[in-house]
């Protein structure tokens, strides 16, 4: 059960962050819009929320994922792989150290961004990417291990996938065994023995949502996926996404939960 999650708005020059996708400019009023709805949408589940500052030194601080891994037994810091997002994780510092005794942290030549990482209960997949390098995702890997959690890497580096920044863009974990998937990782021997729900290609974006306790958020305006998770048996929300799409943001890096 998640009782609480940070969360940093977007900043006024929240369109000057990074992004690899060509779907335009996002609109401020309409970026603070879909986040209020999302935080609101976590208080609904329960949620006591954090709320840190924008901070327009980091135009994509917005996405508080990226910046460290919370278990049940740890807190990690990450090392984000962008340089222009390295000094998100000095603020993320102070705001864990209130909720765990100790931190650790990924150092060089490491490089993790949390948007990389999926837990699935006791087991976590790290992705290999453009942000998440092997020493990285060693040190992580030892990190976990000495909490008690196993741990497996996907490489999404030679995947063909416009969009897919993070392992998670693609993959999601739902509990009850269920990995969400994109059919381009679908195949992975890392998720054998997991009950995969399949994102059609034209609702790949879908596959980034989160399980905030008994609810699965989901990006609005994919109804397949939307029914898909219904018919599990899951109570959903759909949230307007859409102008953190623009940055290559998924619902899953807007929040720490914990
Ligand atoms: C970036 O490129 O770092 C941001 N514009 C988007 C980060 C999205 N984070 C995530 O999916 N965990």
């Amino acid at each position: 059960m998640f009782t609480r999650a940070i969360i940093r708005p977007p900043a006024a020059n929240f369109a000057e962050g990074l992004t690899t996708v060509d779907l335009g400019v996002p609109d401020y009023q309409r970026t603070l819009e879909q986040h209020e709805r999302y935080c609101a949408a976590l208080e609904q589940c329960g949620l006591t929320l954090t709320r840190l500052e924008a901070d327009a030194r980091y135009p994509d601080s917005t996405f508080v994922e990226d910046t460290a891994i919370l278990t049940e037994r740890c807190a990690i810091l990450t090392r984000p792989g962008a340089e222009s997002r390295a000094g998100e994780v000095e603020a993320m510092r102070e705001v864990l150290a209130a909720f765990y005794p100790t931190l650790s942290a990924i150092v060089a030549p490491g490089t993790v961004d949390g948007g990389d990482i999926c837990e699935a209960g006791e087991h976590f997949f790290i992705g290999l990417s453009e942000r998440t390098n092997e020493a990285g995702a060693e040190q992580l890997s030892r990190l976990l291990t000495e909490a008690g959690y196993t741990s497996s890497c996907v490489d999404i580096r030679g995947v063909n996938l416009p969009g897919l920044l993070h392992l998670k863009s693609g993959l999601s974990y739902l509990g009850d065994n269920r990995l969400v998937v994109v059919d381009e990782l679908a195949a992975h021997e890392a998720f054998q023995g997991y009950d995969l729900v399949r994102v059609l290609p034209e609702e790949f974006y879908a596959a980034n949502c989160v399980r905030v306790n008994d609810t699965v958020f989901l990006a609005a305006g994919y109804p397949l996926f939307e029914e898909t998770v219904r018919r599990l048996g899951y109570r959903t929300i759909a949230l307007e996404m859409s102008e953190f799409r623009k940055m290559d943001g998924g619902l899953s890096c807007l929040s720490l939960r914990l």
